[in-house]
């Protein structure tokens, strides 16, 4: 992987980069849709790369892992195979998973166990097992085993979780660095700095993480209930250390304003499940605000979704016509609505980082937070 940087605001800490991996080229800042079961839920290959011109996704570790199971993604030939997208892809490391969707777990130096959220089944993460997984599933970039803390967390514990971490890290290394990808292509590990809200604990995150001295670094335990101040806050702190040569991954943010601040304060990379999810559930997102299509107010409205835009699928249905598809469970009702999310946060990214190029992202950004806060 290679990373280089073309532009940098004089105003903020913003950045445009480019990030090279054996299967294409990531323009930054950017943002990755999520395909946690190797799926961005509704959206086929061809809308992915041609419509909405997606150029990295995400899966999850945790999800693939469970099913198909590794048996199958192997002998696909990996992910990419398997799925059929040819471009770059991220694959998280289960370090949140476990937290967020298992009810039973017990977290130890060894490890986590869990049980599935499929079939009750019994299963052990270790920091190094996670690694032989990323191995398989085939992910250009793949991400560190982390404990994710809760929000709020207290001191103690989000002390003696960040050293787990950080030995968890030491662990991940010394199994990626003596095993090989299994496709013929190169592989990337990415470190998470934690340390919930604390200033002291983020820093020795983050100096610890870039000791290890990894081609990108990424930032956990954020957008997990705190303000967005707080998010803020953190997220200058770290970026001041984390090395500038390198991208930054800012995990699992956020909404259109969230990440145009981060993005102002020196993060490349994003994902986030909002755009997908709240999609299904009739929230647009557009530059005026948030929309939700299933309001009364649309229900005779037969303007387009978005009459300027150059996605298809904006143009030639109607507002009115999107209700009645969500109202109704249509399954094309999830698919317009999630395109048009996508292609929306797409935009965004490639706004900012034509602005930044531009040398006038500063004030874009401050006029776009005001006109994105705005309710319709
Ligand atoms: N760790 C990992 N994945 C994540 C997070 C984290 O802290 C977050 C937090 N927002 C989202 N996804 N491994």
């Amino acid at each position: 992987m290679k990373f280089n940087l073309t532009a940098q605001d004089k105003l903020s800490k913003a950045r445009a980069g480019e990030i090279t991996t054996d299967h294409g080229t990531i323009q930054t800042p950017i943002f990755m849709p999520v395909g946690t079961a190797g799926t961005v839920k509704a959206v086929h290959q061809h809308e992915l790369k041609e419509d909405i011109k997606a150029q990295i996704i995400l899966g999850n570790t945790y999800h693939l892992y469970l099913r198909p199971g590794l048996n199958t993604i192997e002998q696909a030939g990996g992910l990419h195979k398997f799925n059929g997208w040819e471009g770059p892809i991220l694959t998280d490391s289960g370090g949140y998973q476990v937290y967020s969707l298992t009810e039973v777990r017990k977290i130890k130096e060894e490890g986590v166990t869990f049980r599935s959220h499929i079939d009750g089944s019994k299963h052990l993460f270790t920091p190094e097992n996670v690694m032989d997984i990323q191995r398989v599933i085939g992910a250009d970039i793949i991400m560190a085993f982390d404990e994710c803390t809760p929000y709020p967390c207290d001191y103690r514990y989000a002390k003696n979780s960040i050293e787990m971490t950080h030995r968890w890290l030491k662990r991940c290394c010394d199994r990626f660095d003596t095993t090989e990808p299994k496709y013929g292509y190169s592989q990337t590990l990415f470190p998470i700095v934690q340390g919930s809200v604390y200033k002291d604990l983020r820093v020795r995150s983050a100096e610890v993480i870039a000791s290890f001295e990894r081609e990108g670094n990424a930032i956990g335990g954020l957008s997990v209930g705190e303000p967005a101040e707080e998010m803020y806050a953190m997220t200058e702190i770290v970026c001041n250390i984390l090395p500038e040569q390198k991208p930054r991954y800012l995990m699992g943010v956020g909404t259109p304003v969230n990440i145009l601040e981060n993005i102002a304060l020196g993060i490349d990379m994003f994902d986030c499940v909002m755009p997908t999810r709240n999609a299904r559930n009739g929230m647009l997102f557009t530059k005026d605000g948030i929309i939700n299509i299933k309001n009364e107010k649309w229900k005779n409205d037969f303007s387009p979704i978005e009459a300027d835009s150059d996605l298809f699928a904006d143009k030639v249905y109607t507002k009115a016509y999107l209700r009645h598809l969500i109202h109704s469970g249509e399954i094309l009702g999830a698919q317009i609505a999630t395109l048009h999310n996508l292609h929306f946060y797409l935009w965004l990214v490639k706004q900012a980082r034509e602005k930044i190029i531009a040398g006038d992202f500063y004030d874009w950004k401050n006029t776009m937070v005001k006109r994105l806060g705005q309710k319709i």
